[in-house]
């Protein structure tokens, strides 16, 4: 399976067991923990949370020292019980890893889950069938960031020459996270937290304050304005706010109480939306060919009820499935063509012809949209 983001996060899983060393951040002051109350208050939300997908909550949570023990207890068990019930092998190195990380974070008894069950030996065998594939991101900087540690504090050897690839490697991922700056994000507000973790430990950004407070304030704005509302935008943004990144799982060390006061939680603003009725424009496309159809839908309705409607009047044309994932409804196929990992196929969706930084179950149409979903390749 190709995957650009997962497979970094394994190798650096694998060689991230190790004491994490200084690395500069950009730390919420006091003043402005209400901010992160939101986002922990987010994570919270245990019907959106299923299975194994908790593991990036569970990880979150750790990595920030977020002391809630029954929300701990209860994202462990679903994660064991969910993997005790399905074929290990199905699953992707990514989770493989996440759910490692996540019970490997700071002493706890879930670390008995690792060694009894072999995960770290399971992952290094999909490692080895998948590194092939390997490509770049703010991952793969923690991750080629930690076999550079390990290197330089002798727990792998290597020759001047693999050491320096990998340090021209780091600087040309770090350089092209620069380049994809925008207002005080990176990318967008969903790859700003990552991105901010990989510029803590392999760039001098952050020595600068206004740097600092430019990302903070752009990521206060987002979450003010409920962008980070599912619990795993609000577990990827999280552990950076804090100053902390993935290179700091530690699984020798207990983990300190978090300097926020999950207890006084803000009351969530609910927006009131006229109940009138829209349209849209909904077209499928798939190679250069497309299918339209007008669609009215309720004020407030996601990209999502508009593909429904549309099947509901054509199955044909605007048939398609979807599965969970903790990112909501993911589309797998539509008129019977299906997404394949292995060819790098997948379902985009798109408005006015602009591709979507939100997925269906999440995008809030508007009255006169064009949207598409189109057949593409990654
Ligand atoms: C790789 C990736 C993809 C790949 C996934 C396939 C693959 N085999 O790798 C591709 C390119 C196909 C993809 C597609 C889309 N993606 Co994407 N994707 C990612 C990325 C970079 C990493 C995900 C990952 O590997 N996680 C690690 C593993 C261990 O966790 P996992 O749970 O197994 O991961 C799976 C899901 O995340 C799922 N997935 C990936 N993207 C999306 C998007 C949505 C909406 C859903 C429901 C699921 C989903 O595929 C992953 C691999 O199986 C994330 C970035 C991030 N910060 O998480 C964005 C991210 C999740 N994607 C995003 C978006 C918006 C999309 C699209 C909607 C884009 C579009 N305009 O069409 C589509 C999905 C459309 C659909 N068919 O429903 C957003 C979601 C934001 C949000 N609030 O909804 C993210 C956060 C990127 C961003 N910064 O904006 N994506």
């Amino acid at each position: 399976m190709r995957q650009s983001h997962q497979l970094p996060l394994v190798g650096l899983l694998l060689f991230s067991l190790i004491p994490s060393q200084l690395c500069q951040s950009c730390v919420v002051s006091e003043k402005d923990y209400s901010h992160l109350r939101l986002l922990i208050s987010a994570m919270d939300n245990l019907e959106q949370i299923r299975g194994i997908y908790g593991a990036s909550i569970l990880l979150s949570q750790r990595l920030a020292r977020i002391q809630n023990p029954s929300l701990e207890e209860e994202l462990s068990q679903r994660i064991q019980d969910d993997m005790n019930r399905r074929d290990m092998s199905n699953l992707t190195s990514g989770q493989l890893a996440l759910i490692i990380l996540a019970f490997g974070a700071c002493k706890n008894p879930d670390v008995r889950f690792i060694h009894d069950h072999h995960l770290v030996e399971k992952l290094g065998e999909k490692f080895k069938e998948e590194i092939k594939n390997m490509d770049t991101g703010a991952v793969a900087v923690l991750a080629l960031t930690c076999v550079k540690r390990s290197i330089s504090n002798g727990k792998i050897k290597a020759a001047i020459k693999d050491s320096d690839t990998i340090q021209k490697y780091i600087e040309s991922l770090v350089h092209k996270i620069q380049s994809e700056k925008n207002g005080g994000l990176f990318g967008n507000a969903y790859s700003t937290g990552e991105a901010m973790q990989a510029l803590f430990v392999a760039s001098d950004y952050y020595q600068n304050e206004s740097n600092c407070q430019e990302t903070l304030d752009a990521v206060f704005n987002n979450i003010s304005q409920g962008v980070f509302r599912l619990p795993i935008a609000a577990a990827q943004i999280l552990p950076a706010l804090l100053g902390k990144t993935y290179l700091d799982v530690n699984k020798t060390a207990t983990c300190p109480q978090s300097p926020v006061n999950i207890t006084d939680e803000p009351v969530p603003v609910v927006p009131t939306l006229s109940p009138e009725n829209i349209s849209v424009i909904y077209c499928v496309k798939i190679n250069e060919i497309s299918n339209c159809i007008n669609i009215t839908v309720k004020n407030g309705s996601v990209f999502l009820d508009v593909m429904k409607a549309a099947q509901e009047k054509n199955s044909t044309i605007y048939g398609f499935t979807m599965t969970e994932t903790p990112w909501g409804p993911y589309i797998t196929s539509v008129q019977g063509i299906w997404a394949n990992n292995n060819e790098r196929t997948y379902w985009e969706l798109l408005s006015n012809n602009k591709s979507l930084s939100q997925g269906a179950g999440n995008y809030v149409v508007k009255n006169g949209e064009h949207l598409e979903i189109r057949w593409a390749t990654y």
